[in-house]
């Protein structure tokens, strides 16, 4: 896609969600450090959301966690929402934050945790009826640390189990993305270590099973366009949980250890039209930002993933083709690298423009003395979740 206009509106129709977790306190198992200003409430953490959607004007959407972001009334915290000029987006369960799961979850050896699990999960999907939600994020952390600790295939034939009931409990709308990640907490099994076998769990049960990629959770080197690739070919990419890693599972800025990587899975996206919204891949960040500002991150971040967007829609998808069909191997190469290594921001800031935003969103919340309020208001915010 070459012509700017149509770049352009591609670019203002795609959204990209922020996680509600992202505006807490957050570290590492080390030490979380707190900083001046963070939300004590969900209220104030789609406060903080709706800053980056107005500053960007792309981020309509707030994931919550439950219980972290845990109200009596969900219908009222969507219209909380809603009045701040955003939505609420992907329900995020947890069942890994409770003492009854250190054998697992819904894999656990005991029906009793099952079901403890198994009514955690449904509970999101009534809060999803409540907030008008269509996907349900599942991530299980679920395994075993040692060999023989507990049988694999039953522990698979649990999860497929749990995975059927909830689908069976989802609305005509409604979706559950299933969430792979190779290890940690669990170190010798993990129960959904990949995108194959999130898939073919998914394929089990139908269309409202759909795979999420957590650009974190791979085993260094693996190419993750590839699966992006594989997995849109099959109608079965629901969604990103996008973030950066060094090592592991560091959930950095989106596109700050990698933009190439960042550019290179867009291209994918956009060759199938997943950046359409019609296609229903959900683009959601998952981050957490120890050190560095939090809402000013989340900002960072929606541009990073824009700019990797942009660059991927002017690739010359014609020029492409045709090298690839005369076995040109350098020339369609250089397709690739010319769109990749073409500095965006000028379109990006025209854009902004023309959506009545100013061309620098970060210049702009850094001018609005947000921050400098919600300092002065707010005192003692919470942890993101895990450091509480
Ligand atoms: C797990 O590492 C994960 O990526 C899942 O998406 C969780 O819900 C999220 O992090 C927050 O802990
Ligand atoms: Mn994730
Ligand atoms: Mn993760």
């Amino acid at each position: 896609m070459s012509d700017i206009r149509a770049v352009k509106d591609a670019l203002r129709r795609q959204h990209i969600e922020t996680p509600s977790w992202a505006y807490g306190n957050s570290g590492t198992r080390f030490k979380v450090f707190p900083q001046r200003g963070v939300p004590r409430t969900p209220q104030e953490k789609i406060d903080d959301a709706a800053q980056v959607h107005k500053y960007t004007g792309v981020a309509p959407s707030v994931a919550l966690h439950i219980p972290w972001d845990a109200v009596d009334d969900y219908a009222a915290l969507a219209e909380y929402a809603r009045e701040r000029g955003v939505r609420i987006g992907a329900i995020n369960s947890n069942v890994f934050q409770d003492e009854d799961y250190m054998l697992g979850s819904v894999t656990n050896p005991d029906p009793r945790v099952r079901r403890k699990a198994l009514d955690h999960l449904l509970e999101c999907v009534d809060i999803m009826d409540a907030t008008g939600s269509r996907d349900l994020k599942l991530w299980f952390s679920d395994g075993t640390n040692y060999p023989g600790q507990d049988d694999i295939r039953a522990r698979q034939d649990r999860l497929a189990e749990a995975l059927s009931a909830v689908y069976e409990r989802l609305g005509d709308d409604q979706r559950f993305l299933l969430e792979y990640k190779l290890f940690e907490p669990a170190f010798y099994v993990t129960d959904v270590p990949d995108w194959g076998t999130a898939y073919a769990h998914c394929v089990r049960l139908g269309p409202k099973a759909q795979v999420v990629v957590d650009t974190g959770h791979h085993a260094p080197g693996t190419n993750i366009e590839f699966i992006v690739a594989f997995l849109l070919r099959e109608g079965r990419l629901g969604g990103f949980d996008f973030n950066s890693r060094f090592y592991a599972d560091d959930d950095l800025m989106v596109g700050a250890a990698d933009p190439f990587q960042l550019f290179r899975i867009m291209h994918e996206v956009v060759r199938a039209g997943g950046h359409e919204p019609e296609a229903g891949v959900a683009f959601m960040l998952d981050q957490c930002h120890n050190i560095e500002p939090k809402i000013q991150g989340q900002i960072r971040s929606v541009m990073n993933v824009q700019e990797a967007t942009a660059k991927a829609l002017l690739v010359d998808a014609d020029a492409l083709r045709k090298a690839q069909q005369d076995g040109d191997v350098l020339a369609a190469n250089a397709v690739l690298m010319d769109a990749y290594n073409t500095d965006v921001r000028p379109l990006l800031a025209e854009l902004r423009e023309e959506m009545g935003l100013d061309p620098d969103p970060i210049a702009a919340y850094l001018r609005s003395g947000y921050l400098e309020k919600v300092v002065a208001e707010r005192r003692g915010g919470t942890a993101a979740g895990w450091g509480a």
